[in-house]
């Protein structure tokens, strides 16, 4: 079945979709719709012939067309046996993806200001959303938020922790149980590849804004 991928060339709503993939080794094609060809309203012609909800990342699976990218990593994550064990592991997992959303949301409303007066502010804030994420990880336990595999939420937590390193550089010193995490996940050998490949670092994290 081919899968496929379309999406704006930035890794914004789309990345954990591509690092589930890459990671699990799943062949995908990428469609890049650049702004211009998102201008000229070629959507239609360019990605799918009847779009349904007009924005992206849209997802194809074989016949099956998905938008909204939660709906997407969900799939995925069903698909590729990235949701945990058991309900109750899952229950979990969308507990933590929700609480990664929520530092997501607020880093995302940060990057769009249009200056830099909420940057202190929003350090100063971090090593309490990190918290919770931290506290989970550390112990004899600690390899993964959830369960003894790899799960979304893994994924979806990896990506903002790199986000935000690029915010700012040493945000995660006072957290040795995340930063362990994030070299290990990191060291993954196709998550090590991908993260070290021009396609990933030359991607901006969010089109024409502030890193
Ligand atoms: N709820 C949707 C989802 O999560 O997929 C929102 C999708 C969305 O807002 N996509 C934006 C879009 O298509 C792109 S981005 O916010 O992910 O960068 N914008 C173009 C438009 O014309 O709406």
């Amino acid at each position: 079945v081919s899968l496929t991928l379309t999406y704006f060339p930035v890794r914004g709503r789309a990345e954990v979709i591509r690092v589930m993939l890459k990671d699990q080794g799943a062949e995908f094609d990428e469609k890049v719709i650049t702004m211009e060809m998102w201008k000229e309203s070629t959507l239609k012609a360019s990605c799918v012939s009847n779009p349904l909800f007009g924005q992206l990342p849209i997802f194809e699976d074989g016949d099956l067309t998905l938008y909204q990218t939660n709906a997407i990593r969900r799939h995925l994550a069903r698909k590729l046996g990235l949701y945990g064990k058991d309900q109750r592991e899952a229950a979990l997992i969308d507990m933590m993806d929700e609480a990664i959303q929520d530092l997501l949301n607020k880093y995302v409303k940060l990057m769009f200001e249009k200056d830099d007066s909420g940057k202190e502010g929003y350090l100063k804030a971090l090593p309490t959303d990190l918290k919770p994420f931290e506290k989970t990880l550390s112990g004899d336990k600690g390899s993964f938020l959830v369960g003894d595999k790899i799960s979304l939420a893994d994924y979806a937590l990896v990506i903002l922790l790199i986000h935000h390193q690029v915010l700012s550089p040493p945000c995660l010193h006072a957290f040795p149980s995340l930063q362990s995490y994030l070299k290990r996940l990191c060291a993954r050998p196709n998550l090590h590849a991908y993260f070290h490949s021009d396609d990933f670092k030359n991607r901006p994290i969010i089109p024409g804004k502030r890193t």
